[in-house]
């Protein structure tokens, strides 16, 4: 702890001081934005030196995507795959401390600001759409741990931007204890500054986690409905009235917005399909694809869906009805769990669970989640045991079966869940299965879910673009594995080209991965940049396979922000690394047949 701490101080102090001189030695350049922020985080990096491109990032969606044509046309703030670009060390620095402490690219982030537009992903039919003027009042709850200043301002302000101010009673923020010192100091002074009245920080004394996170943020509020948030989400066009809406007609309706997906590795938002929430034995809440009969009805794809579990992170609730249904169970800590109990819950205690595919938010899908709990315990474990022993009744042996060792654990006192139960007479979780989600099986399965996956992906090959050799014109040799091109980890090399060897052949695709002689793809590790690109197996998500292969022969790589060059010093050994895009012959590369 002490260690990570003082890696926050070190980061804090130099960036700041680096980045204060930034800010003010290039802001006479830059153009004027929309809201200049005080503190003048948004707008540091070179802003300037990005001329938004309009174009659709490669990264930006599903090509099954029905809704793709909504985001075409529209302006998304500065699209281009290459915002990740890395110009000196203080770049370097803010990029590969945002990806320790923040697990995305929070140099991107930075650069964006606090504002910026999004890709209208709604269906065309929700535009024509009207909800009632007389909605309930909102109150956003936001709890935060160590959040990257950017991300949680961008949220906040996307909800100030984007809400009738007439709906949104106030914002609240929960600051869970946070280490990071510019949460610490400068968060309070940016909102009195800049947002006094609707936006209020509550501090808790010791970390809770994000359950009895939620629970005093929801002690706090006063609005008609509870809002839920992540803190690294943004909500898009008309999110909030058409969640109030089913919420007005019948307060035990539970509502999410449809989780669009913003990339941890270029930040580009892009729409999500339409899926439902599902869990496996292991309860691991996982997306299902939406069953006909939810489809079929006269409203079509725009009609509410009903949900056997929610995510977790992003939901609205009558605020009465939060209290009433028994909050969240305070004997779960830190992370995970809460949200299957909540959707057994509603549904099993005469409530229901709406997907409402016309209200759209975007949330930072990460690949790893960048803290721990403060004993080190698997939380989700304790959690899902306590929920397990509370709703599951008999089905609880489906998860033992799975997890054995978890038989004999203690989870604490469930009593008062177990009073919850009763008093509000809930349905066994026979019901739930046969009511609420009759594809479950019951058998042992096991999958983890993160972001939605489309359901095409995998077995369609994305498109090649170009195919052939990859010569660099400064060493005038060719890019090939230093070893077997089938040798997952190997590292790549120039040498001689030869045009008659397949081994020899990459094929660059409308994915932007580069993969040689049909095999294995060109990756770069986004936790050690300085380590050299490797081969690895195609996983199709982007990020540290997505490289841009331009005009100017550079070959980008998007979640390193950095080219890919000949090393000078080791030209004889033919080896290769990333660098500082700087436009040098030894960093162009030509496709060639
Ligand atoms: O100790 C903590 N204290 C906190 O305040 C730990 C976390 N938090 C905050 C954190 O800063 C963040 O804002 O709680 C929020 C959620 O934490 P994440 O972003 O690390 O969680 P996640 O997005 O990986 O996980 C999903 O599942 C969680 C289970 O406990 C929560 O329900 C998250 O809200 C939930 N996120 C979503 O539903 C967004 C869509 C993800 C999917 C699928
Ligand atoms: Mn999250």
């Amino acid at each position: 702890t002490l260690r990570y701490f003082c890696y926050g101080c070190l980061f804090t102090s130099v960036t700041w001081s680096v980045l204060l001189f930034l800010y003010f030695t290039l802001s006479q350049e830059s153009q004027p934005l929309k809201h200049v922020p005080v503190s003048g985080v948004s707008s540091f990096g070179r802003q300037h030196r990005f001329q938004p491109r309009f174009t659709r990032g490669p990264n930006e969606g599903p090509r099954e995507q029905p809704h793709r044509a909504a985001a075409q046309g529209r302006k998304q703030a500065d699209l281009s795959p290459e915002m990740g670009m890395i110009f000196n060390e203080q770049d370097q620095e803010i990029r590969d401390m945002g990806y320790h402490k923040h697990a995305f690219n929070v140099l991107i982030s930075n650069r964006l600001g606090y504002h910026r537009d999004l890709p209208d992903t709604r269906n065309e039919k929700c535009k024509e759409r009207a909800y009632p003027v007389a909605l309930p009042s909102a109150s956003v709850v936001i709890c935060f741990f160590n959040e990257a200043f950017s991300a949680l301002l961008r949220t906040v302000h996307s909800v100030l931007d984007r809400t009738p101010a007439y709906l949104l009673h106030e914002i609240i923020l929960v600051d869970d204890n946070s280490e990071l010192a510019d949460l610490k100091e400068d968060l309070d002074t940016y909102l009195r500054q800049n947002l006094p009245g609707k936006v209020k920080l509550v501090r808790n004394q010791r970390r809770e986690g994000l359950i009895r996170g939620r629970v005093i943020g929801a002690s706090h509020a006063t609005g008609e409905v509870l809002v839920f948030l992540d803190s690294h989400c943004e909500v898009n066009e008309m999110w909030l009235q058409p969640l109030l809406t089913p919420i007005k007609e019948d307060r035990r309706t539970v509502v999410c917005p449809v989780i669009d997906i913003i990339s941890a590795d270029t930040l580009i938002y892009s729409p999500s399909p339409i899926v439902r929430g599902g869990f496996n034995w292991g309860l691991h809440f996982k997306w299902d694809p939406v069953p006909l009969s939810e489809l079929n009805n006269p409203e079509g794809a725009i009609a509410p869906i009903r949900s056997p579990t929610m995510a977790g992170g992003l939901f609205a609730m009558d605020r009465r009805y939060f209290n009433e249904l028994g909050q969240y169970d305070s004997g779960m800590d830190i992370w995970g769990g809460e949200n299957l109990e909540i959707s057994f819950r509603i549904w099993m205690c005469g409530g229901q669970l709406l997907i409402i595919p016309c209200s759209r938010v975007g949330h930072i899908f990460r690949k790893r989640r960048p803290y721990g709990s403060p004993g080190g315990q698997d939380t989700m474990a304790h959690n899902s045991l306590r929920l397990a022993h509370v709703w599951m009744d008999e089905y609880k042996e489906q998860y033992f079966a799975l997890r054995p060792e978890l038989r004999t654990r203690s989870y604490g006192d469930i009593s008062e869940r177990l009073a919850v139960r009763r008093r509000l007479k809930c349905q066994s979780f026979r019901w739930y299965l046969d009511n609420v989600y009759p594809e479950m099986q019951v058998s042992a399965q096991n999958s983890k879910a993160q972001q939605p996956v489309f359901v095409n992906k995998g077995l369609r090959r994305p498109k090649v673009l170009q195919r052939g050799r990859l010569r660099n014109l400064q060493a005038d040799k060719c890019l090939v594995a230093q070893g077997r091109p089938s040798q997952k980890g190997g590292i790549v090399v120039v040498k001689d080209c030869d045009p008659s060897d397949p081994e020899q052949e990459w094929a660059y695709d409308e994915e932007h991965e580069l993969t040689l002689a049909g095999l294995l793809c060109l990756d770069m590790s986004e936790i050690r940049s300085s380590d050299p690109p490797r081969l690895m197996k195609c996983h199709g998500s982007g990020g540290s396979q997505q490289w841009t292969l331009g005009k100017s022969n550079r070959l980008y790589q998007v979640s390193v922000g950095q080219c890919l060059a000949v090393v000078e010093a080791l030209r004889h050994k033919g080896y290769v690394a990333m660098a500082i895009c700087d436009g040098s012959l030894s960093q162009q590369w030509q496709m060639e047949d």
